[in-house]
């Protein structure tokens, strides 16, 4: 895979060649760079904005300048032929949530390329234009709140994508069973030695080397700390992946169950006051 980076603080994201995604730059599974977005600006200044037509505040990232930058990386990857999948993501609070899922799609593109805005975001034409000559854009979030650019967006959204690819990691069987996995379950909690640490024990079926019984204990602490903290992952859940216990927990704990076979949480009583 092919990941480029455009951005006015290139250094921002020297965090990315370090560990996981280094390696894997050596290492040849990945092609990563990063591009300064003002080696495209053209005038002596070298500016990147200007003020947001209509008014207001704050400054707006210039079109042509973001253009050029896209044009530059984009060249040559649009042949009619073996058309490479090329995806160009732009980090925006106002973008679709950046998921799990989101992040399993995009392992499979072959070319990434993140347009990191400053300021209050990049000229809406931007995304249109590539969106019309035939370019996949996304606009994502990652999360409800506010950052100052799109360069640690980026980083997060890079580092989720990259450990899913083939030979990232060394042992693939990591990815199989933690949080926002295929299960739709928070992680199970994780032990080592030594068995006794401030007075605190190891649960006992851990050491009993009884492998159904640890999956089944594990299974079931990872359903239980799903309900109590992302019900809503509980009721997005698909009624087959919920098994006999799951449903007796559900219904004892006054969850109701719907037509379709899902769950709903019980609805809090209305508080004092
Ligand atoms: Cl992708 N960019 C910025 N600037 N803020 C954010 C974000 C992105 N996602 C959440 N907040």
């Amino acid at each position: 895979m092919r990941i480029d980076v455009v951005s006015i603080f290139p250094e921002f994201l020297a965090p990315l060649s370090l560990s996981l995604i280094g390696k894997a730059t050596e290492t040849g599974l990945l092609d990563f760079a990063v591009h300064d977005l003002r080696e495209h600006a053209t005038d002596r200044h070298r500016t990147v904005d200007d003020t947001p037509t209509g008014g207001g505040a704050g400054m707006v990232m210039r079109p042509d300048v973001w253009g050029a930058a896209l044009d530059s990386l984009l060249e040559g990857t649009q042949e009619p032929v073996a058309a490479p999948r090329v995806v160009l993501v732009v980090p925006t609070p106002s973008g679709d949530t950046f998921t799990q899922r989101v992040a399993e799609d995009l392992a499979q593109a072959d070319h990434l390329i993140f347009a990191c805005g400053r300021y209050e975001g990049i000229d809406s034409r931007v995304a249109a234009h590539y969106r019309e000559t035939g370019v996949e854009v996304r606009e994502m979030s990652i999360g409800d709140y506010v950052l100052n650019g799109g360069e640690v967006a980026s980083i997060v959204m890079i580092e989720a994508i990259a450990r899913l690819l083939p030979g990232v990691i060394g042992n693939p069987e990591s990815l199989v069973e933690e949080s926002h996995g295929a299960a739709g379950l928070l992680e199970y909690p994780v032990y080592t030695r030594p068995n006794d640490w401030q007075g605190k024990e190891v649960p006992e079926v851990l050491l009993s080397g009884h492998h159904a019984k640890i999956a089944r204990w594990r299974r079931d602490q990872a359903f239980a700390k799903t309900i109590a903290r992302r019900p809503d992952m509980i009721e997005a859940m698909p009624p087959e992946n919920l098994n006999k216990a799951d449903r007796a927990l559900l219904q004892e704990a006054g969850w109701r169950r719907q037509s379709d076979g899902r769950y709903l949480r019980p609805t809090e009583p209305p508080t004092q006051g």
